[in-house]
């Protein structure tokens, strides 16, 4: 299959560098856009490969596909989240780099079926035995496991990641994967007792209803109606046709026994769904300021599936315990404020469930040989998209953060790796100008000054903090940055749509309103404690590990939300940062998760928001095209006699490359000869030598055949 740069006739050009009018906005999106059309959905920018969802299968995925792909240089075949991550692969086994691969792009861009080709490759591409088939099949089986606890339909994107996920492959002298480790961030709790218009909560709740058998359900009490559920029935009701919950719900049942969980895990497992969905249930009465649970028999339920008294959860959900410095006392609280207590619990169990799981598939996962697999790692980075929505909270808030952090990272490792590159090979350099979103991180996350810090403030304050007075420090604040609009002083047609409880951001990505109800809520994360010491000592053995006693105990008030947040990425920026970075841009087409439909405006702004614009100038201003020496010999020598058959003279390929460019006639603007490369600056230099290069083994090949014929 030699398709290599002729490709570029059939439907654009497959790297963005031979692009003629690199510099035009409607030339890059025609490009994409042809190429779309004819279902070449991937591009490269040089290394960095753009990824247009397709909405629609396409059966280029196969195994023969992957052999196709295999040891194969990164530019001669088509490109392929494939060649991207053989070419990873082989840096790692052949150089020992440790890699990651980073995926980024909007909500339902494309980013998870991404990460999933990228271990599907790695999976069939790597060693045979069958202690390795045993990791890989593990590996794999972890994503069904995630999805359903991790994902939900929104109205972005119906199998959204609602948590951050990095995983790490662990790979032995021979390149045979031998364990692996996930890092999951920020799980979107708050769904699992709310939604918004056209939403789902979780898949697992779908999951559970649809495909657990008769007894299963009788077991755990419960029903088949999705109605009969108050955690499900806020946002969409019903059942997706794009989704089989049913099917998916025993996926998840075997992959949990592939990765061996035990029997009574599994059991457990589900119990804890269960309860949950039985806990949103349960209602409150009041009666002089004190709440009391109407629904004893629901408590009583979820206390047997969570293995704690249920007069003490009972108890729990209705009173608050606070220890004052050796004071302890107890009250009543009223029906607001068990409502509130309850769906902490809900979500306080799921959110730990989850964090259980990716502990349980990490034990399940890790390498039992370590030796000299130090630096033989590759990571693979799946983040929740860039979001907006009419609506935008705290959670959209840490998640667009989250992406700010991401485009950071690129923007220092691309644009630092090209350079890096020119001063190693000795090659002059241009600096490109390019929108640096630091000064946005830093709004958000700078110390003492930035966003994050003022909501901690205010969190910690004594006092009556509210969400209105937070949004008033931040205005004082913060009402001089460009990045930051509040409603005084925001442009009149944007006032108009902003209400008096909110502030925007300008983001790389665009401008987000947020409101900010919930922000101090949401942050402060609270769990009142009675709730926290009747889980502690609960016979499900899950949920008793998930809220150690050794937390009641602790004096030190724990840190907020957002603040683990910041704290666990940048210590995911600081491993990423030590790693070679292999990048997939995804885009996404249209708005209505369709195949065949490319909405030129939609594409353009995702274009100039992810900087590709900026890329492909970086690329462009040095060099179109490297090639490192010994490759462009061997692919070229046929074109000069002196180089054919092989080159002989002193010096090595250097040499050969040498004499072999001067006898092709290249002048010395066109290219410049580096330490260990080649390196072209127009790609029309580079056509030029390909089409010799077609036409003459094209010549040599009739030659060959006529030889053959005339025998
Ligand atoms: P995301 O991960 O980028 O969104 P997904 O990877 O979940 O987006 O993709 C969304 C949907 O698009 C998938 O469920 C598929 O139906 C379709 N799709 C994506 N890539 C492909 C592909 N290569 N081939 C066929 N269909 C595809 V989010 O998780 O929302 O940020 O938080
Ligand atoms: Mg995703």
């Amino acid at each position: 299959m030699e398709t290599g740069l002729h490709e570029r006739d059939r439907a654009g050009v497959q790297d963005f560098v031979l692009l003629e009018n690199y510099q035009s906005e409607d030339a890059f999106i025609d490009n994409l856009k042809k190429r779309f059309q004819e279902n070449l959905i991937y591009t490269y920018i040089g290394q960095v490969l753009i990824s247009v969802n397709p909405y629609k299968q396409l059966p280029i995925y196969s195994d023969a596909h992957i052999k196709e792909y295999k040891n194969k240089h990164f530019y001669e075949m088509p490109p392929h989240v494939f060649a991207v991550t053989d070419n990873a692969f082989r840096s790692l086994i052949e150089e020992n780099r440790g890699q990651c691969v980073l995926i980024s792009g909007e909500s339902g861009s494309g980013k998870t079926e991404a990460s999933k080709k990228v271990l599907q490759y790695i999976a069939a591409c790597s060693g045979h035995q069958s202690t390795v088939e045993g990791v890989k099949d593990k590996l794999l089986k972890s994503n069904p496991v995630l999805e359903a606890f991790g994902n939900a339909k929104t109205n972005r994107n119906d199998n959204s990641s609602r948590f951050g996920k990095y995983m790490d492959i662990q790979f032995d002298y021979k390149g045979a994967p031998i364990g692996g480790n996930i890092l999951n961030y920020l799980l979107e709790k708050s769904r699992v007792v709310a939604q918004m218009g056209g939403e789902r909560n979780f898949h697992i709740f779908y999951q559970l209803l649809a495909g657990g058998d008769d007894a299963l359900l009788t077991e755990l009490r419960l029903e088949r109606a999705l109605d009969s559920y108050n955690y499900l029935s806020d946002g969409l009701k019903g059942n997706l046709s794009s989704i089989d919950d049913a099917q998916n719900f025993k996926q998840v049942q075997q992959a949990l026994s592939v990765i061996d969980f035990t029997a009574d895990e599994q059991r457990e497992i589900f119990g804890i769904v269960a309860s949950i969905l039985h806990l949103g249930n349960v209602n409150f009465e009041e009666t002089e300021g004190n709440a009391q649970v109407v629904s004893r028999d629901l408590v009583v339920t979820v206390a047997r599936l969570l293995g704690v008294n249920a007069s003490e959860l009972s108890a729990a959900l209705t009173h608050r315990t606070i220890d004052a410095r050796g004071d302890v006392v107890t009250s009543p609280l009223n029906q607001e404020l068990a409502v509130y207590a309850k769906d902490a619990l809900a979500k306080a169990v799921y959110d730990r469930l989850f964090s259980w799981l990716v502990q349980r598939l990490n034990i399940s996962l890790q390498a039992r040989e370590t030796r000299g697999a130090r630096n033989n790692v590759m990571g693979i980075l799946d983040i929740y998209g860039f979001e907006i929505f009419n609506k935008n909270n705290f959670e959209q808030f840490c998640i667009n953060f989250c992406n700010e952090k991401l485009q950071q990272l690129f923007i220092e490792l691309t644009l630092k790796s090209e350079q890096d590159e020119y001063r190693r090979e000795g090659i002059e350099w241009i600096p490109v100008e390019y929108f640096d979103n630091k000064v946005i991180c830093n709004l958000i996350e700078e110390k003492h000054k930035g966003i994050i810090s003022i909501l901690d403030e205010e969190c910690l304050r004594p006092g009556e903090p509210t969400d209105i007075t937070f949004l008033q420090k931040l205005t004082n604040k913060l009402s001089e940055h460009h990045h930051y609009v509040c409603h005084e002083k925001a442009p009149t047609h944007i006032q108009k749509i902003m209400l008096r409880d909110e502030f925007r951001l300008v983001h790389y990505a665009g401008e987000v309103t947020y409101s900010v109800i919930g922000f101090l809520d949401k942050n402060n994360d609270l769990l009142f404690r009675d709730l926290k010491e009747t889980l502690s000592k609960a016979g499900n053995k899950i949920v008793r590990s998930c809220f150690p006693e050794q937390e009641l105990r602790s004096k030190k008030r724990p840190e907020t939300a957002i603040t683990q947040f910041r704290t666990s990425l940048n210590n995911l920026m600081d491993i990423l940062m030590c790693k070679e970075p292999s990048y997939i841009r995804c885009i996404k087409p249209n708005d209505l998760q369709s195949p065949g439909v490319f909405n030129d405006q939609l594409v353009l702004h995702q274009v100039k928001y992810l900087g590709l614009m900026e890329n492909l100038r970086v690329r462009r201003a040095g060099f179109a095209y490297r090639r490192a020496y010994d490759l462009f010999l061997e692919r070229y020598k046929c074109l000069s006699k002196s180089t054919w058959p092989n080159y002989k003279g002193a010096g090595g390929p250097k040499a050969g490359v040498q004499q072999l460019v001067k006898d092709l006639g290249y002048d010395n603007e066109q290219y410049k000869m580096g330490e260990t490369k080649l390196f072209i600056r127009w790609p029309r230099t580079l056509f030029d030598t390909e089409d010799s290069y077609q036409a003459k083994k094209h010549d040599i090949a009739a030659i060959i055949q006529a030889h053959w014929k005339g025998l």
